[in-house]
């Protein structure tokens, strides 16, 4: 999601800078990225990028693809909207949010024109989408979303004042079976105590996964508006049976996570501090820390493609990530790919950049990107960007 520095940024204005006169210092460098060199996306000569601009297609907070299917998901919103209501970076308007929030589901082997052919699932309730992931099988695919969705009023259906008691985010398990089908079936709601500002989430199956609360338990005021600083955000962990419990404490901003389904390590980045924090699992699900890679560049959700890599979406400016969150359709700011890989011996990770767009030329203001190994495409989306990208790899 979003991250971002949308959330520090916005305090910042308004609060005294005094204030954060403290964490200056990294704020500059990693988060605003003051002195940080951006290259221009020629310089990416490997790939060919295009936006595909379409009214359906914009603000895909987020986008999960489904290998064996070949189908590209993607939580699409209104890019207008996104400003009015954000719970997770403190825009609590409820009445200002989007009601036509759509999951697609894109098939990447059919080609229309500059896009692909898609489908607009239909979905059961009022959805109101940030983080998105799957799981395959053969009777169909299960899709877990986050659901930023506003407390209501019992009595009358209207919104509270959310700035005040919060949002009422729940996790959503959907079923769409055949995997082809226009329709997906709500399996369940995990509405929990530990559910508080849900963010992305890795499954573990059908009926357990990780997720990331990106300001921990707090919802509202001063201590969500600090919490990247202070660092209270936290990973948790439910199954259908046994509820939710919070595993892993002290994280910063903890945005898009993966679980490696190879090794099971989970890995959780920070759209505050610019790294990466690797976890092993241990049998009760609790998560050992065993590495963290600092990239200096706030990520905001990472995938995995089909051979193992990690693709991780960056804000390399947060300046112009802020302006263009707030004004959707004017220029766009800059976007850094990521791809990292755990080295063959096992001593640690290698990151290295593989797209920059320093002038918002192609790229949308990035927050996932997926990398189809088979291909070798990347598709890029932005949580309140009007187009996607589709970067295709050139023959050498
Ligand atoms: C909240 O959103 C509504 C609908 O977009 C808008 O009319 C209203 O001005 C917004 N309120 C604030 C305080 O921005
Ligand atoms: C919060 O969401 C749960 C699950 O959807 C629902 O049962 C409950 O009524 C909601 N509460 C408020 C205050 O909106
Ligand atoms: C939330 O997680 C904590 C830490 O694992 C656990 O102690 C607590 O019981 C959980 N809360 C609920 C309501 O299950
Ligand atoms: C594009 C992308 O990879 N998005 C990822 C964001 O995080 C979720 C939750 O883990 C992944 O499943 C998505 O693949």
């Amino acid at each position: 999601m979003a991250s971002l520095l949308l959330k520090l940024g916005v305090p910042l204005i308004l609060a005294s800078a005094v204030f954060y006169q403290t964490i200056l210092k990294d704020f500059l460098s990693i988060n605003l990225g003051i002195g940080r060199h951006l290259q221009p996306i020629s310089d990416f000569p490997a790939y060919q990028c295009r936006r595909i601009e379409d009214p359906i297609l914009q603000a895909c907070e987020d986008m999960w693809f489904s290998e064996s299917t070949r189908q590209l998901f993607l939580a699409c919103s209104d890019p207008q909207s996104r400003k009015q209501w954000m719970p997770n970076i403190g825009r609590f308007n409820a009445s200002g949010r989007a009601l036509d929030d759509a999951i697609i589901a894109m098939d990447v082997d059919s080609p229309q024109k500059s896009s692909y052919l898609y489908r607009i699932l239909d979905a059961p309730g009022d959805l109101h989408l940030l983080g998105l992931t799957g799981v395959d099988s053969a009777q169909g695919i299960n899709l877990f979303l986050v659901n930023a969705k506003p407390s209501l009023d019992p009595s009358t259906g209207d919104p509270l004042d959310n700035a005040a008691v919060g949002a009422n985010s729940t996790i959503e398990r959907f079923v769409l079976a055949p995997p082809h089908a226009s329709e997906l079936k709500h399996i369940r709601t995990f509405s929990h105590e530990n559910i508080t500002t849900p963010n992305n989430i890795a499954a573990m199956g059908k009926n357990a996964f990780y997720f990331t609360n990106d300001h921990g338990a707090h919802q509202t005021g001063w201590q969500h508006h600090l919490s990247p600083l202070r660092g209270t955000g936290d990973v948790s962990y439910c199954t259908s049976a046994k509820g939710c419990h919070t595993v892993a404490t002290g994280l910063k901003f903890p945005n898009g996570l993966i679980r490696d389904p190879r090794d099971g390590y989970v890995y959780v980045p920070s759209s505050a501090d610019g790294s990466i924090t690797v976890f092993r699992p241990l049998p009760d699900y609790s998560l050992e820390k065993v590495d963290v890679i600092e990239t200096g560049y706030p990520i905001d959700n990472l995938s995995q493609d089909s051979i193992g890599d990690i693709w991780a979406a960056a804000i390399p400016k947060a300046w112009p990530m802020l302006k263009a969150y707030n004004n959707p359709l004017g220029p766009t700011p800059p976007s850094t790919i990521l791809r990292v890989r755990r080295r063959a011996d096992g001593s640690g990770w290698d990151w290295e950049k593989v797209l920059e767009d320093a002038e918002g030329e192609v790229l949308p203001a990035t927050t996932t990107a997926i990398h189809d190994a088979q291909t070798g495409r990347i598709f890029l989306s932005g949580v309140f960007s009007p187009f996607i990208s589709v970067c295709e790899k050139k023959a050498l």
